[in-house]
């Protein structure tokens, strides 16, 4: 069972991803043609050669991209952490290195050190701060890996030597404290360099979480396929990067949103379970966050920032053998919430075995009437009682104050 050792990555529950570089300008077009695939892999898509491909640091100036308002705005959102991408595939690091001039501050006309303007607005609205590093793969370093080709010729001991190891040190020394590092595709990384990463980590920054994806078993969490969900309640720290669109980094041609709707019902499923959702934007060449995401988030946040009880350092909901018709169930310490998705004249919770204190609607505190009792058969049932209009209403939340600490389920009787 994996586990960060880390209470404000159990707790934080909902988190940012910001898939943010070079490919961000192209937005999934180059030279007239188009990938459908997921943009941040452009280049290798097309097989734009390095040599052409670089030249577009030329271009980044993201007059649009204000790290305080973002990272204001993500508070808002009800996240407690970001994952930022230091350096995604391209090879290209969104901060100021002294190994690789192929960096934002160093081959930019802007001059900017993007990860150093992040570090600030973090600590200032006490958000964690956390960096995506593609260890293995590095499509401008001669010697980095590339996924479904031929890596036979390839130095990988020199690449690590000469940029991922001092670029790994660099984002753990220069930025403050580093909450998590998100490693991804380690491909034909062996456990002993796997080993020699997360030790680097660990020496530089004893509290820095290690993700899943560093390979070889060494994560300190569980990081599940891009977008997939554990079907059951999982046990240990885990979390889901997932996109709001079909793509990480900005496609201007992508219009396949999610509504808010699907978005709050995936996070608190997630959170039901056990784990963490980190959810994706793509800000696109200049930096703007597009609208779409905005609106999305914006109204998540609502329900979020209303029902912060039922979601922040939420424990996992032991398995139960019936499926909710209204919608998930979260828990903590001596309560239990019902998220109620669907309309419903009162709501049933069957086969629970708790005896209850008292229940409320988070979003006003009103004290709700209910039952507890037992079906013919025998079962454990709880009915709450709703308010008249809350008949009416689906994305609401209600507390259950609970005698024992966890709630308890029974199997189905046979
Ligand atoms: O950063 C995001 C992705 O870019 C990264 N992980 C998330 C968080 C990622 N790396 N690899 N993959 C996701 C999966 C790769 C899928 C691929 Fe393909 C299928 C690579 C080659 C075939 C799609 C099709 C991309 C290029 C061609």
């Amino acid at each position: 069972m994996k586990d960060t050792k880390q209470q404000w990555f159990k707790d934080a529950k909902f988190g940012l991803f910001i898939h943010w570089g070079l490919y961000s300008l192209l937005a999934g077009e180059y030279k007239g043609e188009k990938t459908d695939h997921i943009a941040e892999w452009i280049m290798n898509h097309l097989d734009i050669p390095a040599e052409e491909y670089e030249k577009l640091a030329e271009q980044f100036d993201p007059v649009n991209f204000d790290a305080d308002a973002l990272v204001k705005q993500a508070r808002d959102w009800g996240m407690r952490y970001i994952v930022f991408t230091s350096k995604h595939h391209e090879g290209f690091a969104m901060y100021h290195s002294q190994c690789s001039p192929y960096n934002v501050a160093d081959a930019t006309p802007c001059k900017r050190d993007i990860l150093k303007e992040l570090q600030l607005a973090c600590e200032k609205y006490g958000m964690k701060l956390g960096l995506y590093y593609s260890q293995a793969q590095d499509w401008h370093d001669p010697d980095g890996y590339v996924a479904k080709k031929d890596n036979s010729q390839k130095n990988y001991r020199e690449y690590l030597d000469r940029k991922c190891l001092p670029q790994l040190r660099e984002i753990l020394t220069n930025y403050g404290e580093i909450a998590l590092i998100w490693f991804d595709t380690p491909l034909a990384t062996t456990p002993e360099e796997s080993e020699e990463m997360a030790r680097l980590v660990k020496e530089l920054q004893p509290n820095c979480i290690i993700s899943g994806r560093i390979g070889n078993g060494l994560g300190e969490y569980m990081t599940t396929g891009d977008n997939f969900i554990p079907r059951h309640p999982f046990e240990g720290d885990w979390e889901v990067p997932a996109t709001l669109n079909d793509t990480w980094g900005f496609n201007k041609d992508d219009h396949n949103w999610k509504d808010a709707y699907e978005i709050i019902q995936l996070l608190v499923k997630i959170n039901s379970r056990g784990g963490n959702y980190l959810l994706n934007i793509g800000p696109d060449g200049t930096g703007r966050v597009p609208e779409e995401s905005i609106k999305i988030l914006s109204q998540v946040g609502n329900y979020v920032k209303t029902n912060e009880e039922a979601i922040f350092a939420t424990k996992r909901v032991p398995v139960n053998p019936y499926e909710l018709t209204w919608g998930e169930l979260t828990c903590k310490d001596y309560h239990l919430y019902a998220h109620v998705f669907h309309k419903v004249p009162r709501v049933e919770i069957l086969n629970i075995e708790n005896k209850v204190k008292r229940a409320y609607l988070l979003e006003t505190g009103q004290e709700l009437e209910f039952i507890v009792g037992k079906t013919c058969e025998g079962d454990g049932f709880i009915n709450v009682e709703l308010p008249e209009e809350y008949k009416e209403k689906t994305y609401y939340c209600i507390g259950l104050e609970l005698e024992e600490e966890t709630p308890v389920f029974h199997a189905i009787r046979e």
